[in-house]
């Protein structure tokens, strides 16, 4: 049971004037529910073979020879694919999402322990899984770099040799805001704080893993893709470019999809050796990885080594923030961030709060390790920002003997501040972060919480209370800010009205389990009077939708939400002129009530959109400048992100005796503007607060110093269950976004950012009385057992 407590008296409330129909369960949820979704691995062609591919045992090491003779024996194998081969045909290396490139079967090395060396297509999947066993790799070992801070080091191996005249591991420099204003502040701050933080490498684990079905019709021409991707339309256009086949014969299926979290947004080799492999064979060829797979080879997270400091005055105002970050970027730069945000959204790394001054400093590095990066509700490395400057700011407060909760509440940004502009460039749009912060304290019972871990610590017992805010800069983006290997961000979006007034609307967006299904036809139903069940939302099929680039950065909302809006204000706009003519009024005499247009001053006089779905398909003549439909086409670009903010507080107990972290208790409270559908944002609320808790206590994708992975399957690579997920209390403020036409802003990915910091503040919070003041994550009862002995163990 989860307790829900949400009645803040100072805004508007959502449940009160809903969406289209607020609440309503998920029109995907039948089919879900009885077996009948249809994923990758559900489909099934004639004819269909299997590939598999063999990865690399080691993390660093050149390639002597491959022999596939015996492999290609086999009486079930119809093809065996190396690298050697690839590069005949100049598909051995590939673009990644980061304009680096990546090597689709490794030719010259091995670069990371997991990596793609050959694959194999036969008849079923357990002969292609045999025949990766006679595959004879002979391998010359070469030290890795596994540790990213020695990767700079001179005697440092060079992992890229492949890039032209490259010769150390240096990936990119990145820095924003002003580095002389920021030391000014610093030089005459009263009190500096600095800590050293590591946000660990952790993986999105999503429940499907990645695969798809590739099949190549040589008569038409034409590729079918079935594919687990966030990004089926950005996709297609890379596949276009590489293949050199044109984008009208490839067709690009992201069919239901079992968790996506970042993990589905990058190209994998895996894909185009499927493609190559139908090419090859004639006929269509599955791929789909197992779970090691999925773990020791796709897009991971975070993986950022920081140093924080903090300026303040005495008495408590926070006047500047620097930061200076060692990015692990693995072996191939595959993060999927927009160009000009090689750091993703890090930027904001000055929270919610009013500074005068901010600077961030970041180098990232290649290592012997997968590539990746952006992943896991990450909003774009928002995650590791929030980390950062939330830690920073409750170990002020402790060094100041403040109150965290009060210190954060003394500098938040007013909101008549807004539109703030923020010292790293980024223009946040609206937000009340005092009501947001006072309403979880207000849930929580903070002062009696307070009261009641005076009264624990007297006995000896360890509880601990932490305190979370955070802003997110979500909705990439303006197009002209953003764009992705050269593809501007914005979303397309097609409404069609049926004669009797049902409608399909066509997103550039994807759900993964978000329930775009619901809340997009809950959107388009608000604006046209139209039941949220009368209206079909189809997705994840380039043939059939609006080209646009996907969903990742909680960007559905905010973009194609926005799209999805007008759109249909664009059909309403239409079906005033066709009301004016049926009723013989002018079309400003009109006035629109969810549904129907009535005669300004004779309700009685008034038109319903069905009937005028009806009259504009019907017979007889159309007003001047109608054609027969009421259809609508748009595309979307977004004139700024969105900014959705939230205020976390944990409480835990920590067992003195074995040092087991519990987290007895969770307050969240978010504001994501308007809210469409109150209950899959508490989903959404729910899963991110459990990615969070997974990431602070238990989950570490870790490596050994020879570059062997040790999160290779879920009995090391740890997420947590129903046992140690507490119940999660939920609550919401609303301040919707001013430049969004219906004032809402993303929340996919709140949870995963804000409840990280909370949960170890309040670790931290709790081990006071053994002066521990920092800890990295995962906090592990081995970790934190250490940290109480005096001694942190390195992760
Ligand atoms: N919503 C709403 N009102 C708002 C904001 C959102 O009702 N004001 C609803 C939306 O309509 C949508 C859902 O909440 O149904 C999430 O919306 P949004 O914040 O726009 O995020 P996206 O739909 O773009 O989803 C992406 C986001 C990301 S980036 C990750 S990572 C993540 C997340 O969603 N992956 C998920 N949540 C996930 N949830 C599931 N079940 N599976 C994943 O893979
Ligand atoms: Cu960064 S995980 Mo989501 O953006 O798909």
């Amino acid at each position: 049971m989860t307790t829900v407590h949400e009645r803040p008296t100072e805004h508007v409330d959502n449940d009160q004037h809903p969406v289209g129909h607020g609440r309503m369960l998920r029109k995907e949820d039948p089919r879900f529910i009885r077996g009948r979704g249809r994923y990758t691995d559900d489909v099934q062609l004639p004819g269909m073979l299997h590939l598999a591919i063999l990865r690399s045992p080691l993390a660093h090491a050149r390639i002597v020879s491959i022999d596939t003779s015996a492999a290609e024996a086999h009486p079930r194998v119809k093809a065996v694919i190396t690298g050697a081969a690839l590069a005949g045909q100049g598909l051995a290396w590939m673009p990644t999402l980061s304009n680096d490139v990546q090597a689709v079967l490794a030719t010259d090395k091995v670069r990371f322990q997991g990596q793609e060396v050959a694959c194999v297509i036969a008849e079923d999947r357990y002969a292609a899984r045999d025949a990766l066993e006679l595959i004879d790799v002979e391998y010359e070992m070469l030290p890795p770099v596994i540790d990213a801070r020695h990767a700079l080091d001179p005697d440092a191996p060079v992992i890229r040799d492949d890039l032209d005249g490259k010769t150390d591991n240096h990936c990119f420099d990145w820095e924003a805001g002003d580095a002389a204003a920021t030391e000014a502040v610093f030089s005459t701050a009263d009190v500096v704080v600095s800590e050293d933080v590591v946000y660990p490498r952790v993986h999105p684990a999503p429940m499907e893993t990645c695969g798809c079905v590739a099949d190549f019709d040589p008569v038409e021409g034409r590729l079918t893709l079935w594919s687990t991707t966030q990004a089926p339309h950005a996709h297609r256009t890379l596949y276009a470019i590489v293949a050199g086949l044109p984008e009208h014969k490839i067709r690009v299926i992201s069919p239901d999809i079992g968790g996506g979290f970042g993990n589905k947004v990058p190209i994998y080799p895996g894909y185009v050796c499927a493609i190559v492999g139908s090419i090859v064979t004639g006929k269509p060829v599955k791929w789909m990885e197992d779970r090691s797979e999925n773990l020791i080879s796709t897009g991971f997270a975070r993986d950022y080594i920081m140093r924080g400091e903090i300026a303040a005055t005495r008495d408590g105002k926070i006047l500047a923030v620097r930061t200076n970050v060692l990015a692990d970027h693995g072996a191939f730069n595959g993060t999927a961030a927009p160009v000009k945000f090689p750091a993703g959204f890090f930027g904001v790394f000055t929270g919610s709060y009013d500074l005068q001054a901010a600077y961030c400093k970041m180098t990232a590095v290649y290592t012997n390790k997968a590539p990746g990066g952006v992943a896991y509700a990450c909003s774009f490395r928002i995650t590791e920002a929030v980390y950062l400057v939330e830690r920073l700011v409750s170990r002020l407060a402790d060094e100041l003997g403040q109150d965290p909760a009060q210190l954060r509440l003394d500098n938040f940004i007013r909101p008549d501040q807004f539109p703030y502009s923020t010292p790293t460039g980024w223009v946040y749009d609206s937000g009340d972060y005092r009501a947001t912060l006072r309403e979880a304290m207000r849930i929580a019972g903070y002062d009696e919480l307070r009261a009641e871990q005076a009264r624990r610590r007297e006995r000896g017992e360890l509880m601990g209370i932490g305190v979370s805010t955070f802003t997110e800069a979500v909705g990439a983006g303006p197009r002209k800010h953003m764009d992705i290997l050269g593809l501007g961000m914005a979303d397309g979006c097609d409404l069609r009205v049926h004669p009797t007034g049902k409608a399909v609307v066509r997103l550039s967006v994807q759900s993964q389990g978000q329930g775009h299904e619901t809340t997009f036809a809950q959107i388009v139903g608000e604006e046209l009077g139209i039941p949220p069940d009368d209206i079909d939302v189809v997705h994840g099929d380039t043939d059939n939708t609006p080209f646009g680039l996907g969903t990742y950065g909680s960007r559905s909302t905010p973009v194609s939400g926005a799209a999805a809006a007008l759109v249909a204000r664009k059909v309403r706009d239409k079906a005033r002129i066709i009301a004016s003519a049926m009723l013989e009024v002018a079309p400003d005499d009109l006035e629109w009530t969810k549904g129907s247009f009535q005669v300004a001053g004779d309700p009685g006089k008034a038109v319903t959109i069905q009937e005028i779905a009806m009259r504009a398909h019907g017979a007889g003549d159309l007003p001047d400048g109608i054609e027969g439909s009421l259809d609508a086409q748009i595309t979307y670009n977004p004139p700024n992100l969105t900014y959705p903010n939230g205020a976390y507080i944990c409480v835990v107990d920590v067992d003195p005796g074995t040092a087991q972290v519990k987290v007895r208790r969770f307050v969240a409270v978010d504001d994501c503007g308007t809210r469409i559908n109150p209950m899959i944002i508490e989903g959404q609320v729910h899963g991110g607060l459990t990615d969070g808790l997974g990431m602070a206590l238990m989950e570490i994708i870790a490596f050994d110093s020879d570059g062997n992975c040790l999160g290779g399957s879920l009995m090391d690579y740890l997420i947590p269950t129903a046992l140690e997920t507490p119940d999660w209390e939920t609550g919401y403020t609303v301040t919707p976004s001013p430049h969004h036409p219906i004032g809402a802003k993303g929340v996919g990915e709140s949870a995963t950012v804000g409840s990280p910091p909370a949960i170890v503040n309040a670790v931290i919070d709790a081990l006071t009385p053994f002066g521990v003041t920092a800890l990295d994550m995962p906090l592990t009862p081995s970790r934190v057992w250490e940290a109480m002995q005096g001694h942190a163990t390195p992760p």
